[in-house]
């Protein structure tokens, strides 16, 4: 059994219509502890650095303002295969080609506002968990 971490962004089209504790919920019966969770706003800047990698994409502007439109609830997940175990739950970027019973299928509303982000490998997790927790923010 190997333990591992991802990290979860609870995007703002969710926090605007209260689904924090329904996301929440449905990452718990998904078998993922929260192991650290702080609601914030997005700074621009913050944006702009953390979808760095999107910055050739068309999207990326629309993007950066829908991040920094509202707050977001930052998250730290733990569990077994922690990364795919999130991506499973999440479903596909695009909520009309998400699996029934992911939580972009139950509460996306379009490519952009599709309520949660997560890590898509290890790595990325491990860098976008240090971007946003000190390690005395996580208690497994
Ligand atoms: P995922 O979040 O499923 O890993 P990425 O990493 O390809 O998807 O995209 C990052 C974010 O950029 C998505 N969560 C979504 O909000 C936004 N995005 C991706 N593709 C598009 C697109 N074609 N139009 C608008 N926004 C997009």
């Amino acid at each position: 059994m190997t333990v591992s971490r991802t990290f979860s962004i609870i995007k703002p089209d969710a926090t605007r219509r209260n689904l924090t504790g329904a996301i929440d919920a449905m990452l718990e019966e998904a078998g993922l502890r929260i192991v650290a969770q702080k609601r914030l706003r997005l700074t621009r800047a913050q944006a702009e650095e953390f979808y760095a990698v999107h910055k050739a994409r068309p999207f990326f502007a629309d993007l950066v303002a829908f991040m920094t439109s509202g707050p977001v609830v930052v998250q730290v997940l733990e569990g077994e295969d922690a990364v795919a175990r999130n991506r499973a739950v999440m479903g596909a970027t695009d909520p009309a080609k998400a699996e029934p019973g992911t939580i972009r299928k139950r509460f996306g509303e379009s490519i952009e506002a599709n309520s949660v982000h997560g890590s898509d490998s290890p790595e990325t997790a491990a860098a976008e968990i240090a971007f946003f927790f000190t390690p005395a923010e996580i208690t497994g």
